[in-house]
């Protein structure tokens, strides 16, 4: 297996003197079948998320000894062989006997579910939270796992297989280090696929790296014999430079960080760096022990509601505004990340990424008010160039406002008329109906005429449709098949009063889509399996990122998957969705008779070949070109058809890859095409 020679730091117990485990800190509760019976209910699912899931897991394990103060080097390895190991300089899991199991601890770690260090509120760990089933979880779903402990002078190791001891735990050596190696090869019988992406595997290690400042993580890339070293000293500071990389900078990043000791929830600490670009999107990252709380939560209602404070406070101080400002002036071109740190985080919500600790509001709101304030006040210049901002934002958001109360009024957005374009079903039950949101108007007459009336509408939207990320909410809605969109969906705007604003005149209101007036339990997505049609589908993804984002967390957001291949054999006819799916099909045709020809491969002659011993394969340019009958039968019939459902981070990428399409520079836009020109034709989400 590996050399060890990088494992450069000997961790010093003694010195640090804190957090010393012994072994019967473990706490133990069942063995691993359950894990291998039902998998997706511990990682989510076991395709290529659930399978990225393992590495991240055994990761968070060796960040969780970081953040105890006794691991500095993190290094993965996706191996040639299809494993992936992961090496710490951490203090080594234990592996004497286990008080209670009187078998080695390390086996006990490995092999029992929910078995990790006993929590107390002095340690912040990962497990427990959104990854936290436990390195025993990613051990029941590998077909081999190999755990090496340098410890106490000694190196350990022990084999499994499917979470069950293959050896026992074996002295194997000496050394002068600490750490530990987790090397583990998923379970082909388990997941979908075993092949670990780079890029996926790099982006949480990136994210981990600039969330934990003191750490240094390195991939390697094993089969491509490429590496790649994440290591952020300005941590959340280089983190939202990163992310406004392709923004211009209206001012240096501020920095704010505190923490508090309470008697509920032990010691908070918070760390946030926020920054404004000459743009209008706000993007706000927040983490909770390294967890991405993508549904928010307390901490970042805290945040919001202090900068809008501090800021409106500060501006009303100095004579700097005219109009009262309210919080959605302060977002525009925010570019903020939020880290906490917090013993016992509760976590809620849908996909349980929201904070839900009642407490960490008023944490974070009075370290804002009181950090923010004094930035503010020693740096006036900077101040000033913000509330400047703010201040176009409140100009811009009062014309918007009579621009789109005439809108309103001309098409009745939330009176419920529907679009001229639509073809409705005619069951008004939202749970049993659903809306297919198709590409091209010749597709869109396909698809009217193949439906299922009853409980299918179809929307059909002409070109491309307007990219939202670069627009304000003004623009977006004079956009007529945007606006066809909405109408069509049910969602309405809402104007609701923010809690924390202080209430005022009209102008003092926030505009959000409701979707409680929903039409349809299905939104499927209907484009092309080409170029254009992944352009569509990511500028459609993007505009339910950014606009109807529950109705992507709800799960009702799908894609449609159209075939690629028609395969015609006498009157039988296939379809394939890919090309290997094709060829399947073909080998099929051939073993039943061996002597058919290929007769023709493109679709134009398919038509006049009329040979009964041929193979005919012609393929789908677009989905115009199937008949009504064939588009029902492939794509849109429940019984037959595939969808892929949208999950919220599909939609964050389309999101970030027309962030970076349609940016203002240039210079990185040409770049990023040049580098990803194969990923972006091939964006099917
Ligand atoms: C339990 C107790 C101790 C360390 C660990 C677990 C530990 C687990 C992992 C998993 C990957 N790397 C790890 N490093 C450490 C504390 C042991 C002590 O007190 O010496």
């Amino acid at each position: 297996m590996d050399d060890f020679s990088s494992i450069s730091k000997k961790s010093n117990i003694e010195e640090l003197g804190i957090n010393y485990y012994k072994e019967g800190d473990i706490q133990v509760l069942e063995g691993l079948e359950p894990v291998r019976k039902r998998p997706a209910m511990y990682i989510g699912d076991v395709g290529e998320r659930g399978l990225h899931h393992l590495v991240h897991e055994v990761v968070d394990n060796s960040i969780d000894e970081a953040l105890a103060g006794f691991c500095k080097n993190i290094e993965v390895t996706l191996h040639s062989d299809g494993s992936c190991s992961v090496k710490d300089d951490g203090r080594g899991i234990p592996v004497g006997p286990h008080p209670v199991k009187k078998i080695s601890t390390l086996e006990v770690v490995m092999c029992t579910l929910h078995a990790g260090g006993k929590f107390d509120k002095t340690s912040y760990k990962v497990s427990g939270g959104l990854h936290g089933v436990g390195a025993s979880c990613v051990n029941a779903l590998s077909e081999e796992m190999i755990v090496t402990v340098f410890r106490e002078g000694k190196i350990y190791q022990q084999k499994y297989s499917r979470g069950t001891p293959t050896t026992p735990v074996e002295e194997i050596g000496t050394t002068e280090r600490t750490g530990t190696i987790v090397r583990f090869k998923p379970d082909p019988t388990i997941f979908k696929t075993t092949v670990f992406k780079f890029e996926r595997v790099a982006q949480r290690l990136q994210e981990l790296a600039f969330l934990n400042p003191s750490v240094v993580i390195t991939l390697h890339d094993e089969r491509t014999n490429s590496s790649e070293t994440y290591h952020y000293e300005g941590g959340i500071v280089d983190f939202v430079k990163f992310i406004d990389s392709l923004e211009t900078p209206l001012i240096k990043p501020i920095y704010i960080s505190g923490s508090v000791v309470t008697e509920i929830s032990g010691e908070v600490k918070v760390e946030i760096a926020l920054t404004y670009n000459t743009g209008y999107n706000e993007n706000v990252l927040s983490y909770v022990n390294n967890i991405n709380t993508i549904e928010g939560g307390t901490h970042v209602t805290g945040f919001r509601s202090a900068l809008t404070r501090t800021l409106n406070a500060y501006a009303t101080a100095n004579k700097l505004s005219k109009e009262q400002l309210i919080g959605d002036d302060f977002r525009e071109g925010l570019t903020a990340v939020i880290s906490l740190m917090l013993p016992e985080p509760q976590f809620e919500g849908q996909t349980k990424t929201k904070l839900g600790n009642g407490e960490v509001e008023g944490i974070v709101r009075t370290i804002v008010n009181e950090k923010l304030w004094e930035y503010l006040e020693n740096n006036p210049s900077i101040a000033r160039k913000i509330i400047d901002k703010a201040n176009l934002a409140a100009e811009a958001r009062i014309a918007a406002r009579k621009s789109r109360e005439l809108v309103r009024r001309k098409n009745a957005l939330e009176s419920g008329t529907l679009p001229g374009k639509l073809a409705d079903c005619s069951i008004r039950d939202p749970e049993k109906t659903e809306l297919f949101i198709v590409e091209g108007d010749s597709a869109g007459g396909s698809a009217k005429q193949g439906r299922d009336r009853r409980f299918q509408a179809i929307l059909p939207l002409k070109g491309k449709i307007l990219n939202v990320q670069k627009s304000r909410l003004s623009k977006i809605l004079e956009n007529e098949e945007i606006r066809s969109i909405f109408m069509a969906i049910g969602a309405v705007f809402k104007s609701s009063s923010n809690g924390n604003e202080k209430e005022g005149n009209n102008e003092d209101q926030e505009e959000t889509f409701s979707l409680s007036k929903i039409r349809y339990g299905k939104i499927i997505l209907m484009a092309d399996a080409d170029v254009d049609g992944s352009h569509i589908r990511t500028l459609l993804l993007t505009l339910f990122y950014l606009y109807m984002r529950e109705i992507i967390l709800d799960g009702k957001l799908y894609i449609a998957q159209p075939p690629l291949y028609k395969i015609k054999k006498g009157k039988e006819e296939f379809y394939a969705y890919n090309d290997s799916e094709r060829d399947a099909i073909i080998q099929k045709i051939k073993k039943s008779s061996p002597n058919v020809n290929i007769v023709s491969e493109s679709a134009e002659e398919s038509e006049t070949v009329s040979s009964s011993d041929g193979i005919v394969i012609s393929r789908f340019k677009g989905l115009g070109e199937m008949n009504p009958e064939q588009l029902w039968q492939t794509t849109m019939n429940p019984e037959t058809r595939t969808l892929l459902k949208v999950t919220i981070e599909n939609a964050k990428e389309s999101a970030r890859i027309i962030e970076t399409l349609m940016g203002e520079k240039v210079e990185p836009r040409r770049k990023f095409i040049e580098e990803n020109a194969q990923f972006v034709k091939n964006l099917d989400i």
